[in-house]
């Protein structure tokens, strides 16, 4: 017999329980509306569910990164460092699913497979890898911008006798490197934390690096307790400064105009004084505010960090190999702890694989065009398909069988209206979606500035009968010119990075961050809401009819 399945109807359903997800369900729930969380991993935490790779950290201050819509919350909870471990981080984010009971509307080990914008009911027809089906108003993606891992598809890997990881999808269980010789592909954020974390372990280290970063010693410290006590105190100041403040911190910017106008003394009084304090933070807020939007301003750093890898590293031809030459601050600005200084042990080594790029992986190990590197384990700590890879995995077709994939990809260019929404696909909202602040902003904030709006959002609809809401085509145009205005005038869309999706191959190369600020854009957002959701064609119930 052919049994029908039955369909579950939402009033939303939001994809991933990271922390846009979380907080998305604990808004929309108490606004009244029947929300589930879908999660294709067995925990919650989203990223920090899955980089469980030794050395893991935030590089953002912790109380920083952190919710603010719960005072209690934010009060009650106690960060020990002040760049936290990820398992403080997910412990924070299982303790967040806890003290709001989130967990009753969050579906574990199921993964969103297709999302289908119906025209004739004006609603979603989501499906899972589980078979289920589910039918809501609104589909909400809060995948974040850095979870679908990037393994380079070198030949042969399937060949290679000893195990791989890549770190985006660490395995819980431990991974004992104790002994083993260990290659490192690559040299992000990640990798820089990988690196001086396992080389003490391993018997020999082989990092494989294609394009030299600039770091800076992050200097983390376990909190002072006056310190956290006083921010505690002040909750409201340290919530009203971050919201509307340029990058989403709470901090002052205490930078001064332009690296140009100080003598070289001078400069490198400020540049030393942020490398002792330490954080890539330091160097943004205390030294000078042209260092991405101006060339020579941006040299006069790149060559003071290039000193100091000079210094560190006593074999001056890793050194050379070490030394970066992009514009500082145009690939994603790195933090870390011993990490030029790793390469003074023995049982370190550094291979330029932009010189002598990689061949194949063979069975025992990885063949670049200067010979074999044999090793017993290969860590990928390769990046992400940013921005947009997570949403294109899911099969998303709005108005027309359109998929969003067809519709950023195959035109000229992705665009959306403010990151949270985008044209042909009604009644669909995503959190720190492309063109949005998002990266380049401390992401909590950002977070919590786009799960208000959309919530405020979704009970207009619900209060003024309206049916659908929709992206304009001429609203979304204007706003992707005028994103990809405010990158052109900086420095950042000069390097090839993750941030301009140059690091996966065949990827259109596209700028997908709001530059504007988060506190203009905030503003912004709320304006449109303001004026009756401007830029959106609004339909009610009654039109429908
Ligand atoms: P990133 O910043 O994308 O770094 C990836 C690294 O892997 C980087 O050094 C890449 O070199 C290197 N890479 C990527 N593909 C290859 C191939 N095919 N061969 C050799 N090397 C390669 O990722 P992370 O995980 O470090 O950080 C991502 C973000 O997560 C981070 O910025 C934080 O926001 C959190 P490249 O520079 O492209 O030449």
């Amino acid at each position: 017999m052919n049994q029908k399945k039955e369909v579950v109807h939402l009033d939303a359903v939001v994809v991933g329980a990271g922390f846009s997800g979380l907080y998305m369900l604990y808004r929309l729930r108490e606004a009244g509306f029947s929300t589930r969380v879908f999660e294709a991993a067995d925990g919650v935490g989203g990223v920090w569910h899955k980089n469980r790779y030794p050395g893991a950290r935030c590089d953002n201050e912790s109380i920083d990164y952190s919710f603010t819509f719960s005072e209690e919350l934010f009060k009650e909870w106690n960060w020990s460092e002040k760049f936290s471990k990820q398992s403080e981080i997910l412990e924070y984010l299982n303790y967040v699913a806890d003290k709001f009971d989130l967990r009753r509307d969050i579906q574990l080990n199921t993964r969103i497979i297709s999302a289908h914008y119906n025209e004739e009911d004006n609603r979603w027809t989501i499906q899972t890898n589980e078979g289920s089906t589910l039918s809501a108003k609104y589909f909400i993606s809060g995948v974040g911008c850095l979870s679908t891992a990037n393994v380079p598809k070198f030949k042969g890997l399937d060949r290679f006798e000893g195990k791989w990881y890549h770190t985006g999808n660490w395995p819980k269980e431990q991974v004992s490197l104790k002994g083993k010789r260990v290659g490192v592909i690559g040299t992000g954020s990640t990798g820089i934390q990988v690196i001086p974390a396992i080389a003490p372990e391993v018997d020999h280290l082989t990092v494989f690096q294609r394009t030299a970063q600039y770091s800076v010693p992050s200097r983390n410290h376990a909190y002072d307790p006056e310190y956290v006590r006083q921010v505690k105190d002040n909750f409201n100041e340290f919530k009203r400064k971050r919201r509307y403040s340029f990058g989403g911190f709470p901090n002052d910017i205490e930078a001064r105009p332009s690296a140009l106008e100080d003598t070289p003394e001078e400069r490198d009084h400020l540049y030393e004084a942020a490398w002792q304090k330490g954080g890539v933070s330091s160097f943004f807020l205390e030294t000078y505010q042209d260092l991405t939007a101006n060339e020579d301003a941006n040299e006069t750093l790149s060559v003071f960090i290039r000193n100091k890898i000079k210094n560190i590293v006593h074999d001056p031809e890793t050194a050379e190999k070490l030394s970066p030459t992009y514009y500082y601050g145009t690939k994603r600005p790195i933090q870390d702890t011993n990490y030029y200084e790793t390469y003074n042990r023995d049982n370190v080594s550094l291979v330029d694989v932009k010189a002598n790029p990689i061949m194949e992986i063979t069975p025992k190990g990885i063949r670049t065009t200067d010979g074999e590197y044999e090793l017993d384990i290969i860590i990928f700590a390769t990046g992400y398909d940013a921005m947009t890879g997570s949403l294109f995995k899911i099969d998303i077709r709005g108005k027309d069988n359109v998929t969003l994939k067809e519709k950023w990809e195959n035109g000229e260019q992705t665009k959306t209206y403010l990151g949270i929404a985008t044209s042909g696909f009604p009644n669909m909202f995503m959190i720190t979606g492309p063109e949005s602040p998002s990266v380049l902003s401390n992401v909590p904030t950002s977070i919590e500035q786009h799960v208000e709006w959309i919530t405020d959002c979704i009970e207009y609809l619900r209060d003024n009968d309206i049916e659908i809401l929709e992206a304009k085509e001429d609203a979304e145009e204007a706003w992707s010119k005028h994103c990809r205005e405010v990158a052109e005038a900086t420095l950042f869309t000069k390097t090839d990075s993750w941030y301009t999706g140059a690091n996966v191959p065949g990827k259109p190369r596209r700028f997908l961050i709001y530059l504007g600020g988060v506190g203009p854009y905030r503003e912004k957002c709320s304006e449109i809401a303001f004026k009756g959701y401007e830029g959106f064609s609004l339909q009610s119930t009654m039109e429908k009819a």
